[in-house]
């Protein structure tokens, strides 16, 4: 397939010996990070830096890929004519996030087929939160307030990554995310603000989409194996933690306004630290869900398996046209 990384084979072959394994060399590297240096493709960076980044963003890709499975369900059972218009943009925003980032990984020099194919042979992570069901219309309402909202919190820092390829595609990312959280709210208060069964259906939405929205931002900073690194290349700007609590003091007066009750009973309003206090998420949930995937882990990965089979004729076609265009420009 096609490939993005922009290096000539010489230029990856010198980059390859500059591979930065001593530590004067990483040195350099760190000091070109800690002056806010932007860092791009061509540059030489130490192998752990490259392969985190691939790490990172794939799993980002497939995040974004695997999440329109939950919204593109209820694609035919939209309400009305305009909110299935509404959430067909909004899926198809996922699908384009998906594709910008597996070109910004593959600059990094991973080719998009084997990042793919990880996905589909269940080696690459996503995010849990698209292994949890969505039976209800609230719950689209419920995933744009939250998940999109979550992400948005999660990946506006990202925005200043000090690889430039990703942090460039954060910006137009988090740009579409934004209208994503406000379409998602909008749904929440037209239920919120209905009929009693209604606002029961948003309620019962965010009593199942609250915890795993909190688990979107990783595990807490003392279980984070990747955080200290990442935060001093300037991958990531700030904690699991610290994101988590910035979503959460934002979302809780949304929740709140709409009348509706966050599923917390050690929710608190902090004076002190001008923050609220919460209580303990159950983490063996969360590394349950990466294990073995959960509710949905078996269906998201059986139905994207499908749409590679069924696009192989789709990818053919393409490689055939561009084939044919090719021989046609060298004829000419
Ligand atoms: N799910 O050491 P850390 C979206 C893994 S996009 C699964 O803290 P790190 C848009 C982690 O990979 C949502 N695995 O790791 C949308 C690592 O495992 P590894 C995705 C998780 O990288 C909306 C291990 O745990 N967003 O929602 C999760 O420093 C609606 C240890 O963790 C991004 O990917 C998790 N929740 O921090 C689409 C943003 N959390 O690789 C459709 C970019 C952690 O060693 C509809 N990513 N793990 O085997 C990040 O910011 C970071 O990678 C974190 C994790 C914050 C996710």
């Amino acid at each position: 397939m096609y490939s993005t990384d922009l290096r000539t084979d010489k230029e990856k072959k010198s980059a390859d010996q500059q591979v930065l394994d001593d530590a004067q060399l990483w040195d350099a590297f760190q000091a070109r990070i800690d002056n806010g240096e932007v860092i791009e493709a061509k540059d030489a960076m130490p192998e752990k830096y490259r392969q985190t980044l691939i790490r990172q963003i794939s799993q980002h890709a497939h995040s974004e890929i695997v999440g329109q499975l939950p919204e593109g369900n209820w694609v035919t059972r939209a309400p009305t004519l305009k909110r299935k218009l509404i959430l067909l943009a909004k899926i198809q925003d996922e699908a384009g996030h998906g594709l910008y980032l597996y070109s910004a990984a593959e600059t990094l020099g991973r080719s998009r087929d084997d990042m793919v194919a990880d996905l589909l042979s269940g080696k690459a992570k996503y995010s849990t939160i698209f292994n949890y069901p969505a039976p209800t219309w609230a719950d689209i309402g419920t995933i744009g307030w939250l998940v999109d909202g979550a992400a948005i919190v999660n990946q506006i820092p990202l925005c200043r990554c000090s690889y430039g390829p990703y942090a460039r595609a954060m910006v137009r990312v988090c740009k579409e995310e934004s209208f994503h959280q406000r379409q998602g709210y909008e749904i929440v208060t037209k239920l919120a603000q209905g009929t009693a069964e209604q606002k029961a259906l948003a309620q019962d939405s965010l009593n199942r989409f609250w915890w795993p929205s909190l688990m979107m931002f990783g595990p807490s900073d003392s279980a984070s194996t990747h955080s200290s690194q990442n935060m001093k290349w300037n991958i990531k700007r700030h904690s699991n933690d610290e994101l988590r609590q910035r979503f959460i003091d934002a979302t809780v007066p949304q929740a709140e306004f709409l009348g509706l009750t966050v599923p917390d009973a050690d929710l608190k309003w902090n004076e002190e630290r001008g923050s609220y206090d919460h209580g303990e998420i159950d983490w063996n949930e969360f590394w349950a869900v990466i294990k073995d995937g959960g509710i949905c882990g078996k269906d998201r990965i059986r139905a994207r398996r499908a749409a590679a089979k069924d696009g192989v004729w789709v990818r053919a076609a393409g490689e055939a046209y561009a084939e044919k265009q090719r021989a046609k420009e060298q004829a000419a």
